[in-house]
């Protein structure tokens, strides 16, 4: 098998951790590249719930090395917190098992308070985020004045650090009514957790370099959407990363040439949460019933999630635009039982037909889908194991979806259990 990347295709909540787990046993490293702690990747394991938010999903299988890449922004005590979480349902994690890269960068509590504070103040301003401070710290990152994992080695350079960081976001937190941080109490808290991180800290680049001339494969673990990506997302109701498929090179440190096959998670039907367009949205009981019976509810914050039908057209671009080789399709029994279903084949814009979503906030918000029609069927795929267990309108409305995404279909999910899982060849 060669190095595969998973990128969600949607908005998220594709149902990547299962496949992640499922393709990690054929790995032997697992790698997070983008994305921090906004993440929410649901693992089922022998009946057993695993909640993971900024461990790499590898972390709860014995035997593999799990990485942190740069890509990331880290709440280092967040992570402190999830890693005994873990530990608690009986998982080994230890600096053989965990690495998080030396130059990741670090989400602080002001990031978070700054991320909260511009979403409740300002209706304009409000995108539908995780509250967990992931843009202010990947805004920090492009500023040149964010605090990286490698800075705890050192009190002189943390200091310096510090006040770079503070000089910018005091005088911000003076214009949203905040107090001034508490420089002091902040160095003390970095100080306190820092050797519990450097423990884990690595040259991440080096070691998967190592990693891949043992022949070693890595699995790189996307978190997120496309749709949800900083440049071709739906702008700016997107999340502070590049969520595509290129960022698994930059967002750890090897070439592009690493990457020998990009898997794109597909649910059956559509999801997003938070604020932005969504061309297929169903306000409806359509929508109501899809989204009680996919459980659609944020893993990080509860949220409910918005449903709606499937749209190949904005699939059939996040393909495009994350090259992705393949697809696995997922949530395919939360369609039992409707009687006709519809897919989105392209979109209307005053009048003229469009086989894309365009960029224009304006022009995206005034896009109709235009539906095809397709016969639901009555019986259940729930933990379908092969093709014979499929209704002939399933395979139907999945081999319609590979030819409208112009991907093919290379594993079908029909249940959490990983067990449940169809391999297309
Ligand atoms: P942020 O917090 O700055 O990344 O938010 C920006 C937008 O990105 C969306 N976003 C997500 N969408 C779906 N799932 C995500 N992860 C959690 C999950 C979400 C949850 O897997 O369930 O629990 O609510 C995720 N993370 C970020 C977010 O909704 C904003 O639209
Ligand atoms: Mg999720």
């Amino acid at each position: 098998m060669a190095n595969v990347v998973v990128v969600g295709a949607q908005w998220g909540d594709e149902g990547k951790g299962k496949i992640v787990d499922w393709l990690s046993e054929r790995a032997d490293v697992v790698a997070r590249f983008q994305g921090g702690h906004n993440a929410g990747h649901t693992l089922v394991i022998d009946g057993t719930v695993y909640k993971l938010h900024a461990l790499p999903s590898g972390v709860v299988r014995g035997g593999k090395l799990s990485v942190i890449g740069n890509g990331v922004v880290l709440d280092p005590w967040h992570l402190l917190k999830e890693i005994d979480t873990i530990r608690a349902q009986g998982v080994e994690i230890t600096p053989e098992t965990l690495m998080i890269a030396e130059n990741t960068p670090l989400i602080l509590p002001f990031h978070g308070e700054l991320d909260r504070a511009r979403e409740a103040q300002n209706a304009v301003a409000k995108i539908g985020t995780t509250g967990r401070g992931i843009g202010p710290a990947y805004e920090d990152k492009v500023g040149r004045r964010v605090i990286r994992v490698a800075d705890l080695g050192d009190d002189a350079t943390l200091e310096l650090r510090v006040d770079r960081a503070l000089v910018h976001h005091n005088a911000l937190r003076a214009g949203l009514g905040l107090e001034a941080i508490d420089r002091d109490a902040l160095i003390a808290s970095l100080r306190e957790i820092a050797p519990e991180i450097l423990r884990y800290a690595a040259p991440v680049w080096k070691v998967l370099q190592d990693a891949r001339r043992q022949g070693r494969r890595i699995l790189f673990e996307g978190a997120q959407g496309s749709l949800l990506d900083i440049d071709f997302g739906t702008y700016p109701y997107v999340t502070s990363s590049n969520v595509i498929s290129g960022q698994a090179a930059t967002g750890t440190g090897v070439g592009p040439g690493a990457i020998g096959f990009v898997l794109g998670i597909v649910k059956a039907y559509t999801t997003r949460v938070g604020e932005g367009p969504f061309p297929t949205e169903l306000l409806d009981e359509d929508g109501d019933r899809l989204g009680t019976r996919g459980h659609e509810f944020g893993t990080t914050t509860g949220r409910k999630r918005r449903c709606g039908w499937f749209d190949a057209c904005l699939v059939r671009q996040t393909c495009a635009t994350s090259g992705v080789n393949g697809i696995a399709l997922t949530k395919l029994d939360v369609l039992d039982g409707f009687e006709t279903l519809k897919i989105c084949v392209g979109y209307e814009l005053d009048g003229q037909r469009l086989d894309f979503l365009p960029t224009a906030a304006d022009a995206q918000a005034r896009c109709r889908p235009i539906y095809e029609e397709m016969p639901g069927w009555s019986a259940s795929t729930e933990g379908a194991r092969s093709w014979a267990d499929l209704p002939a309108e399933a395979i139907k409305y999945v081999r319609r979806v590979e030819e409208l995404i112009e991907c093919p279909v290379a594993m079908l999910s029909t249940s959490p259990e990983r067990e449940d899982t169809i391999l297309v060849t």
